[in-house]
């Protein structure tokens, strides 16, 4: 908490939008800039995750999970699917695509998102940011000059240089438990990421999303479970959850949830419900630890675009409520996939202490939709929320998430204190940068730390 003196609170009175709006949106845009963000949900990795482009460095790991790079921003799945739009399968059926090498796929999006039509999506104004801040020139239109910029980089060394361009100074994981790949790299290397920059974060769709499935793969891995929940299947559960907790270190745990996703409360006898009632909360409350759902995204509608064929339902925001109301000893993180859910999620918020509501998630990460669900949650909830969070999974585009999304915060915030200021209560800088570090960083800790 950053202490307002005596001085400061003079200054309040006459405060920095009393007198003068640009003063106070300066202020405001300068506190938003300067503030480090902990970035609540990534898909990012230390480089001892390997890499499949190594850079300047030795050894390429083509499974390695830490994503850089320009090949690896132009073929991120929201790009993929956007190709899709413009090159339909008819001309280039998925399993061509597919069978491209990573630098073929990027050529191909930059021909037809880039060079053939303007980029101005969402996805690809973000290309076009990143490279503007790392100093190389967008009108250049040079994609292997690019290229030959980061071939020269170290990734490691690269991590530090992008976390300071994005002012960004921690990175939240996803830690996928059920991706054999990943889980092979934590069981032959537990220190795999003793690395201070990256916090873990345990995550496990399928045992809420599929319980049968998960109980198979807990069988196999040593954790010995069935399709129903007797005494021995909730205890290997249970085992299973706390052994990978301590594994990865987790500062919280998360799943996503299908737009179908219910919990009708105590009464509710549906396996995924029972899996939450007596496995996953139970374990989540002993461990003090929160439990983040993102719920409303409906999996592989288009199986052929892969990571880039999922899509949006509407989600039920009583269920949370339930949760919430059935167990407060338990901590809820919350984000909600579908635009007609933030209303509801917001009010939500403000019946239960227990739910932390975050982040624009990826189909509402857009600048028109981060402006008004942003606007709508302050004017709910004040500063008790987590405005943003990056969902990067290729580590440069943290720059540009965080670039876009500092703005259109900022925006709100002008006009929030422009409107108190209005009535006389007018801001001290020390104030607007409490509140900033409130949604950047604080909110985040204290809800994890309570
Ligand atoms: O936003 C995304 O990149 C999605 O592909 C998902 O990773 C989503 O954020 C998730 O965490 O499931
Ligand atoms: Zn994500």
């Amino acid at each position: 908490m950053i202490a307002v003196d005596k001085q400061a609170a003079g200054k309040a009175r006459d405060g920095v939008g009393g007198r003068n709006l640009d003063t106070l949106a300066a202020v405001v845009r300068k506190a938003v800039r300067e503030q480090p963000v902990w970035d609540f949900h990534t898909h990012l990795y230390p480089a001892t995750f390997g890499t499949p482009f190594s850079g300047s460095a030795k050894g390429a790991d083509p499974a390695g999970l830490m994503l850089w790079g320009v090949d690896e921003l132009l073929t991120y799945h929201y790009l993929v699917a956007e190709v899709y739009r413009v090159v339909p399968a008819r001309s280039l059926p998925y399993d061509a695509f597919w069978r491209m090498s990573k630098r073929e796929q990027a050529d191909h999006i930059w021909k037809h998102l880039f060079l053939e039509r303007s980029p101005i999506s969402e996805a690809c104004r973000g290309v076009l940011t990143t490279l503007e801040r790392l100093g190389l020139d967008p009108a250049d239109r040079d994609l292997d000059g690019y290229r030959r910029w980061f071939a020269a980089q170290d990734p490691d060394a690269y991590i530090d240089r992008v976390m300071e361009i994005a002012n960004v100074s921690r990175i939240t994981m996803t830690n996928a438990v059920f991706d054999d790949n990943e889980r092979q790299r934590w069981l032959s290397r537990p220190q795999v990421a003793d690395d201070s920059r990256f916090a873990g974060v345990l995550r496990f769709d399928p045992i809420l999303r599929d319980w049968p499935a998960a109980a198979k793969r807990l069988t196999e891995w040593g954790y010995p479970a069935g399709e129903s929940l007797d005494v021995k299947s909730v205890e290997s559960g249970k085992r299973f959850l706390r052994d990978w907790i301590d594994r990865v270190k987790a500062i919280y745990c998360a799943v996503s949830l299908p737009p179908e996703w219910r919990y009708e409360g105590e009464d509710d006898q549906r396996i995924g419900s029972q899996v939450m009632r007596r496995i996953v909360l139970p374990v989540f409350a002993e461990r003090d630890l929160p439990f983040a759902m993102m719920i409303g995204s409906r999996l592989r509608v288009n199986p052929e675009l892969r990571d880039g064929g999922d899509m949006v339902g509407l989600a039920d925001v009583q269920s949370v409520v339930r949760l919430c109301r059935e167990f407060p000893n338990n901590r809820f993180f919350c984000t909600m996939l579908a635009r007609e859910n933030q209303h509801e999620l917001a009010v939500a918020a403000r019946k239960f202490g227990n739910l932390m509501v975050f982040g624009c998630w990826w189909f509402v990460n857009n600048p028109s939709l981060i402006d008004e669900i942003t606007r709508m949650r302050v004017e709910l909830l004040g500063t008790s929320f987590i405005p943003q969070h990056s969902d990067a999974r290729v580590l440069d585009q943290l720059i540009y998430k965080w670039d876009h999304s500092r703005e259109l915060i900022a925006n709100v915030l002008v006009d929030k204190y422009a409107d108190i200021a209005a009535t006389g209560w007018t801001p001290s800088e020390e104030e607007i940068r409490r509140d900033v570090r409130l949604f950047f960083h604080q909110n985040m800790e204290d809800f994890l730390g309570d």
